[in-house]
């Protein structure tokens, strides 16, 4: 078979910094993972940043993880499947285990000459993107980031609120505009007793709130979602198919956030899928600030049926000035990002400027 499997440690400027309530990204770092397959080349992202401020994962434990541990099985694994089977022994570290899953998904629809959404199941040519804003200096810098995201065409905001950032700057943006798909994130910055706070945004007709309580809490979530209207969907919290059972059971969120890297890659992220459908929980495809190598596998798991809502997938020219995949992630004029019709991610790896954008990198000969 003779694979060789090379990972670089990637760092690439941001257009500007991505503020949420557990920290602020100027640059943005992750691994990324080449495997070489008889003059086939699959590509995978572990979007870990360089500061454990969202998981415990970092850009350098996600590095050393899948030097270390995954290299071997991701040599040796026939599909996903096995892959997975191969490192079950290593708890946690699902970004890593994506980075290196997704590239084992992306050789195999190359070596079908199908586009990767179609070996998925995808089920949809074009999906639709919405853009996830920042916390902002002011109120009047945060409308003029959001007109200027609409202009664009985006499909939906979501805006990042924290204490002290919710209730006025949700009521600015909804009197602003009446109309649009608006939603909020926090990224776990309340406490269930903070819920008058969160109650109050009840009354700007919000499609969901996002993991509102700690990083790995369901109970509280369960206890919180029943006392607003505003429907709850979990994205940290969620970090293995088992959790998305255990939520919808204790009905600790009524939506799911599923990042494919958050859960191990490509074929938990089917498991999640395909359970939220079976019981009626819808879902959407969220990101990490992905380079176009993650989009890609981003695009391909937002044409999975069960994914209801537009997505945080945005185009290249939303993160970064120079992406490094040809042709870069583009909207089209109905804010939508269009499935690719090249086989696996479809879109071309710009090795030059990978290269030029890594700070290290470790190959396995
Ligand atoms: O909570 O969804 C989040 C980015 C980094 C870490 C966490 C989150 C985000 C985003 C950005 O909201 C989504 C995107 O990639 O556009
Ligand atoms: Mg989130």
């Amino acid at each position: 078979m003779g694979r060789k499997l090379e990972i670089f440690l990637v760092e690439m400027p941001l257009l500007a910094p991505f503020e949420i309530s557990s920290g602020v990204s100027e640059r943005r770092q992750c691994v990324i993972v080449r495997l070489e397959e008889d003059c086939l080349v699959g590509w995978g992202e572990a979007p870990a940043d360089s500061q454990p401020f969202y998981s415990y994962e970092t850009s350098e434990t996600a590095f050393y993880i899948i030097k270390e541990f995954l290299s071997k099985p991701l040599m040796e694994a026939k599909d996903p499947n096995e892959f997975l089977n191969k490192v079950r022994n290593v708890r946690g570290h699902q970004m890593a285990k994506a980075g290196a899953e997704m590239a084992l998904w992306d050789l195999e629809a190359k070596k079908n000459s199908i586009p990767l959404w179609k070996l998925l199941g995808g089920v949809r040519e074009e999906i639709e993107s919405g853009v996830s804003v920042g916390i902002q200096r002011s109120v009047d810098e945060l409308l003029r980031v959001v007109s200027s995201y609409l202009d664009e065409g985006y499909r939906r905001i979501k805006l990042k609120i924290k204490p002290g950032w919710d209730k006025d700057i949700v009521g600015a943006v909804r009197r602003e505009y009446p109309d649009i798909k608006l939603q909020v994130d926090a990224n776990a910055a309340y406490r269930l007793q903070d819920w008058p706070s969160l109650k109050e945004l009840d009354k700007y007709e919000l499609l969901m709130i996002e993991q509102p309580l700690d990083y790995d809490d369901l109970v509280d979530h369960s206890i919180l979602a029943k006392m607003l209207k505003t429907p709850i969907c979990l994205d940290e919290s969620i970090k293995k198919p088992e959790d998305s059972y255990k939520a919808y059971r204790l009905g600790s969120c009524s939506i799911i956030n599923l990042k494919p890297a958050r859960v191990g890659g490509l074929l938990n992220s089917k498991i999640i899928h395909d359970f939220c459908e079976s019981v009626g929980m819808p879902i959407w495809i969220g990101g990490m600030l992905e380079t176009g190598i993650g989009r890609g596998h981003l695009v391909a798991a937002a044409t999975l049926p069960n994914v209801k809502f537009p997505n945080d997938i945005s185009a290249s020219s939303r993160y970064y000035e120079e992406d490094i995949v040809d042709p870069p992630w583009e909207l089209t004029s109905r804010g939508t990002i269009r499935a690719p019709g090249a086989p696996g991610i479809g879109v071309e790896v710009l090795e030059e400027k990978l290269r030029k954008f890594s700070l290290r990198s470790w190959s396995s000969s």
